[in-house]
């Protein structure tokens, strides 16, 4: 045996991180199922480092170093667990499988367990940042035994997209605890997209502006607090033009597609009781831009002359109105997003350090952003943070833009525009900061409708009124 690690599975990402691998000076065993791709990686980049190339899995397993090191990058689902099946019977005690495909948390911790009764460590890692990212630097979210991480660590955290010195990079906890750090950090990915898109829209239809102009506003509001690889890579993709010379955007048919990352965050969330409106909104705003007949239908019926929605704005206020709007919505939508990882943490026994995840996320994936930094010293200085919305950086700067917000939304909402995600953020932030909330007609309800019993603000205990009866109180033991 000769390889330092091997890789199995060698589509786009698989290819680019085996590159990457071999680049770092390991030397690597590569294998895939059909082998005209294993052929076609050494005959286009077999001279970037020291790849063994074998055919059958069994060579490619006797070609790697014990404990073997294994990485797994084919399709999630079925295709892993086939691969899966495949491999254990060929390796030995202390051998460690990592998972690199965007696995659901759940199978996952199905698929340790699995393989412990087997002596072999299973390691979901989420790794983020497309192809351009496996070839030059992901973001890697490790999830497995701290005996594997010490065999793998290392490796991982040479190919890794580095920041000042450090590799964004980390072991994040046991189990399924990397693949759940990924699947929040694409949930994220969705609403951060869903909030460049409505602030677009609102520019274009609001501030009415053409897409190069607002293409240079991303470019200028990349230049402070909301520097980051999206809005820069927004600022491009408006700039651009079809081969016709028209704008990109209004060539593109306007159905967002999914892959399902944003609805399994969702549904975790709705399991852990954490609302994560932001990312909800922004996959619902997915589903709802695909529903192409019941949109027609819809215009049909209720569409009303141009004239009808436009709202007068004074545009350079406006656009310093949309700048604030989005960033309170997108701190929103982060803080969020960590709740939902301190909660999923705590539920599924995972210790996992939230400054560590952001600072892993700075750069190397989709979500990378100047911002993250602030999150790292926010957590750095508060561990056990409520939210993050509170903490002073953020807070001072939701309230510079709180009204900024408020009158984007109500314009917004005036000029018929939908801001699903700026609207749902900016009710979670009264939400979180009313004195009172109306839930308390809800808990009156329930009593009502089900006896469902209910708390009382003045005294301990727990109660119900006889509705249906006389209306006395009492109180339920
Ligand atoms: P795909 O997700 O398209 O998977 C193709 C690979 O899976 C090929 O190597 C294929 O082998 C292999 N495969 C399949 Br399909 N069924 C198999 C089976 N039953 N046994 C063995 N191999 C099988 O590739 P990708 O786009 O490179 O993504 C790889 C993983 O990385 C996925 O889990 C994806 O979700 C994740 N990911 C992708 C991105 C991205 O930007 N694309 C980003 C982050 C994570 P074959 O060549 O023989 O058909």
């Amino acid at each position: 045996a000769t390889a330092t690690i091997g890789l199995t599975g060698l589509a786009v990402m698989g290819r680019n991180l085996a590159r990457n691998i071999a680049r770092h000076g390991h030397t690597i065993a590569v294998h895939n199922r059909t082998h005209a791709r294993t052929e076609s990686l050494i005959a286009d980049h077999g001279d970037e480092g020291d790849f063994v190339a074998t055919e059958s899995l069994e060579d490619f397993v006797a070609a790697i170093e014990k404990p073997r090191v294994v990485l797994v990058m084919v399709k999630a689902g079925d295709p892993t667990d086939a691969v899966i099946d495949d491999l254990v019977p060929l390796l030995e005690e202390g051998d460690i499988v990592v998972d690199c495909g965007n696995a659901h948390f759940a199978d996952t911790i199905r698929r340790e367990k699995q393989l412990e009764e087997h002596g072999l460590h299973f390691v979901g890692t989420g790794v983020s940042g497309g192809e351009e990212g496996a070839l030059n630097g992901p973001s890697i979210m490790v999830g497995g035994s701290d005996q594997a991480y010490e065999r793998l660590g290392p490796i991982l955290e040479s190919i890794a997209a580095q920041v000042d010195g450090e590799p964004c990079c980390a072991h994040v906890g046991t189990g399924g605890a990397g693949h759940f750090v990924k699947m929040v950090h694409n949930g994220i990915e969705y609403a951060d997209m869903q909030l460049i898109a409505e602030s677009y829209d609102l520019l274009r239809s609001i501030g009415d502006l053409e897409p190069a102009a607002i293409a240079d506003v991303f470019a200028d509001w990349n230049g402070g607090e909301l520097e980051s690889f999206l809005i820069q890579m927004t600022a491009d993709v408006l700039r651009h033009t079809d081969a016709g010379g028209q704008p990109f955007v209004d060539v593109v048919r306007d159905a967002a597609e999914q892959k399902g990352t944003g609805r399994w965050t969702v549904q975790s969330a709705l399991d852990l009781g954490v609302p994560i409106t932001g990312i909800a909104e922004a996959t619902f705003a997915r589903s709802l831009s695909g529903h192409t007949d019941q949109r027609a239908a819809a215009r049909k019926v209720f569409s009303t002359s141009p004239e009808d929605d436009t709202v007068e704005v004074d545009r350079d206020a406006f656009v310093d109105d949309v700048r604030a709007a989005l960033y309170s919505s997108k701190v929103v939508a982060y803080a969020q997003g960590f709740d939902q990882i301190a909660v999923g943490a705590e539920t599924h026994g995972w210790d996992i350090d939230l400054g560590q995840v952001a600072k892993i996320w700075r750069d190397g994936c989709i979500i990378r952003a100047r911002f993250l930094g602030r999150i790292t010293e926010a957590y750095a200085d508060e561990p056990d943070l409520t939210t993050l919305l509170t903490t002073e950086f953020f807070a001072e700067a939701v309230k510079e833009g709180v009204d900024a917000w408020r009158h984007v939304v109500a314009t917004a909402a005036q000029g018929g525009v939908p801001v699903p995600a700026f609207g749902s953020s900016l009710s979670y932030f009264d939400g979180l900061r009313r004195e009172r909330l109306p839930a308390a007609l809800i808990q009156a309800l329930r009593d009502n409708f089900g006896a469902h019993t209910y708390q009382r603000v003045d005294r301990e205990g727990t109660f119900h009124t006889a509705w249906a009866g006389d209306l006395s109180e009492s109180e339920q033991h």
